[in-house]
């Protein structure tokens, strides 16, 4: 699948309004929301004020994803924001199945977030209840990270996990997604990109679109079909 997820935290903070106008126009598929709490990561970021300002103000799918550590906490408020997708980190609650429950519970559809070093086998118990899987492909915090390599065989030990247990899960990759990166990512069954710095936030809003076009092309030339 080829779904693009810009990254909204790589814009340009000062013009949100023009940056979400730009992305719909260039056809994107959703928004990917980072909140970062300055304790499961070291930096801050993009908090529910900014996501219930861009929610209101625009139609378009949102994938938040919480790199808090109490991220329960915040479910409830963001469901009603209406972003479809909500995700946590494994590694950032002690009761997994519990946050899943509580997600869709609120009416959103569940995400997983998976650090780099983080084994697949934490999903094994929870893979037929979730909606999506975000594999982190550099260590999360930051923008303009190197892809680390040996995610690529991650992806596609997910993917034999997914065509098992769950064929509807959306695989989405996150870190340094780009040119470089994306045929591997494609050929190892990433359904979702998501798209920052190494990709679409190049500086001219004008070159959103035409970037996307080339991300998706390159994703179908990896995966061998013609769009
Ligand atoms: C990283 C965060 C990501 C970044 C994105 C940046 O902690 O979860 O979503 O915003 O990966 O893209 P790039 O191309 O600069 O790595
Ligand atoms: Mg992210």
């Amino acid at each position: 699948m080829d779904k693009i997820a810009a990254s909204i935290m790589c814009g340009n903070a000062l013009e949100y309004m023009k940056e979400l106008d730009a992305l719909k126009e260039a056809d994107v598929d959703m928004i990917h929301y980072d909140v970062m709490d300055g304790k499961f990561v070291s930096n801050l970021g993009m908090g529910l004020y900014m996501l219930e300002a861009m929610k209101e103000y625009t139609d378009m799918v949102f994938d938040v994803h919480l790199m808090v550590v109490e991220p329960d906490n915040y479910i409830e408020r963001i469901a009603a924001t209406g972003a479809e997708y909500i995700c946590v980190h494994a590694e950032a609650v002690k009761h997994l199945s519990r946050s899943i429950l509580r997600i869709k519970n609120a009416g959103a559809k569940a995400g997983v977030v998976l650090n780099p070093s983080t084994n697949l086998n934490v999903l094994d118990n929870v893979i037929e209840d979730i909606d999506l899987v975000c594999l982190m492909t550099v260590n999360p915090g930051g923008s303009g990270e190197k892809f680390i390599e040996n995610q690529y065989k991650k992806i596609a030990d997910l993917k034999a996990m997914k065509e098992k247990y769950n064929k509807d899960l959306l695989i989405e990759v996150d870190g340094n997604i780009g040119p470089a990166t994306i045929p591997g990512c494609a050929k190892a069954g990433a359904d979702v990109y998501v798209c920052g710095t190494s990709a679409i936030f190049k500086g001219d809003r004008a070159k959103y679109k035409p970037l996307t076009k080339e991300m998706k092309d390159i994703i179908h030339k990896a995966v061998g079909e013609v769009k």
